[in-house]
């Protein structure tokens, strides 16, 4: 069998994952894992891309020998290369606040209703398009000649070639989702360099050969060439979304919780537009309808205040706590930044006049119980807005191995969850790279091969649909 290295950095951890993969078989086994520990500098909030790229370099070490790899990482961000081909400063982490106004000036010269028409992404301040208006007259900005996304960066500094791969340049904000290629007006309009980018790769496309100097760092023996992915984490993890039909949503959890539907074409409405839903792109051309929602990113941050608690504990604590107390918007882009979040949601919750959740279990529970109310409203809302049923959720990604929440989910909802795989990203940069090596089928093969090796777990839903729909217009209403 075939052996594929499976790079995905996630916003608080990395890893290098080594799969091994035929028509029968799907195998994963972590080789390495490194903290992501953004960086707040004097300037602002960074992300330590030299550790990133070192974790790599040590995670293909202990890889072995591998027939390929495919590299993907949270999306938006950027790092600039001068003429000489060197780094510019640290990459911009996308919960910066470089951004905040951004859009009205942007908006100001492209109306936001004709920027969703062109390019279907939904408003998220962290935009690349917003980073760039952001840094308009930085100095870094008039000294680069190159724009790398972080997997393109790191794919780089592999291999010595540029390219900028389209899932993850969907999220750019500069890309048409109906041609799949630059929204060429709106980059003119805004004076957006679009030369700065490498040219557009696809999943599949060869994306160069590791240089010598690699080979010596990690040991391996060359020639092994570096495979494009979708290198936009969530593109790799909905293509490992176990589904046997087409009548699914899929919910992607870790720090985010990105909620939608695969269609064939993008939703340009304005209805949909007001919804806030995104038109990203997947593979073959597929359209990644869904909505952002805050995710674990609520519980990590009070984690992080509460001193680092035990989880499994916590949970069954928030288990315990009676249900949809209180809730709060997890899509609102308030709770984006880092800091004091117990505060904050409790703040949420006394302006829109419920109890305030006193201790971690209580909040724990407003957190879960806010979540599990945002992927039924995103699952319901992109059903009609894009007049595409569903009959099973599909949650992958890390919060599958929270449990209260894929049960929370499922209620929520009223439909079945199937939860897992846990690590879909790389599981879906390695069935990319084995089909790319014609070792497994097409999407829908691929698609149940994950469905026939992967451990998953359904929930029924349970409980009272009432009670969440009371909720839900307490939320409307707050
Ligand atoms: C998830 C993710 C989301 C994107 C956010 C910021 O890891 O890639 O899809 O909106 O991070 O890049």
């Amino acid at each position: 069998m075939k052996s594929y290295a499976a790079v995905d950095l996630g916003a608080s951890s990395g890893r290098v994952m080594v799969g091994r993969a035929n028509r029968d078989s799907l195998e994963l086994v972590e080789a390495h894992r490194f903290p992501n520990r953004p960086v707040r500098t004097p300037e602002g909030l960074r992300w330590d891309v030299l550790a990133l790229y070192a974790g790599v370099l040590d995670g293909l070490k202990a890889a072995g020998r591998v027939d390929s790899v495919g590299i993907d990482s949270w999306a938006v961000d950027y790092g600039l290369l001068d003429a000489d081909g060197a780094l510019l400063g640290n990459p911009v982490h996308y919960r910066d606040t470089r951004t905040e106004g951004v859009a009205e000036k942007v908006w100001a010269t492209v109306p936001a209703a004709e920027l969703y028409a062109a390019t279907g992404l939904q408003y998220a301040p962290f935009n690349t398009l917003y980073q760039l208006v952001a840094a308009r007259s930085s100095a870094q900005l008039a000294h680069a000649r190159r724009l790398l996304l972080i997997p393109d960066l790191l794919s780089y500094w592999l291999t010595g070639e540029v390219g900028t791969e389209l899932t993850n340049a969907s999220t750019t904000q500069l890309i048409d989702p109906r041609t799949r290629d630059w929204a060429y007006d709106v980059a003119e309009r805004l004076g957006v360099d679009l030369e700065l980018f490498g040219p557009l790769r696809r999943p599949g496309d060869p994306a160069g050969l590791l240089r010598p100097r690699v080979l010596e760092e990690t040991g391996l023996t060359g020639p092994v060439p570096v495979t494009t992915v979708g290198s936009h984490d969530t593109a790799s993890a909905v293509a490992a979304v176990p589904a046997t039909g087409e009548r699914f949503a899929y919910i992607c959890t870790g720090t985010w919780s990105l909620a939608g539907l695969e269609l064939d074409a993008p939703v340009l409405t304005e209805e949909s537009r007001a919804a806030n839903f995104t038109n990203e792109l997947g593979l073959d051309g597929t359209v990644r309808y869904l909505r952002n929602i805050m995710g674990l990113w609520l519980l990590q941050e009070c984690v992080r205040d509460w001193g680092d608690p035990d989880l499994g504990e916590l949970l069954r604590a928030a288990a315990g706590v009676p249900a949809l107390r209180s809730v709060v918007d997890a899509g609102d882009s308030a709770f984006l930044a880092p800091g004091r979040m117990p505060e904050r949601i409790a703040a949420a919750c006394r302006e829109s006049g419920q109890p305030v959740p006193s201790s971690p279990a209580e909040v724990t529970r407003c957190i879960l119980d806010s979540l599990a109310l945002a992927h039924r409203r995103a699952v319901a809302e992109a059903q009609s807005l894009a007049d595409h049923p569903v009959d099973v959720i599909h949650i992958v990604g890390g919060g599958t191995r929270n449990a209260l929440l894929c049960r929370l989910t499922a209620d929520a909802c009223g439909l079945p969850v199937v939860a897992g795989p846990a690590e879909a990203a790389a599981l879906g940069n390695v069935l990319v790279q084995a089909r790319t090596h014609g070792v497994v089928g097409d999407r829908a093969s691929m698609r149940r091969l994950v469905a026939r090796t992967q451990p998953l777990v359904r929930y029924e839903p349970q409980g009272d649909p009432a009670a969440w729909r009371a909720a839900e217009d307490r939320l409307a209403r707050a």
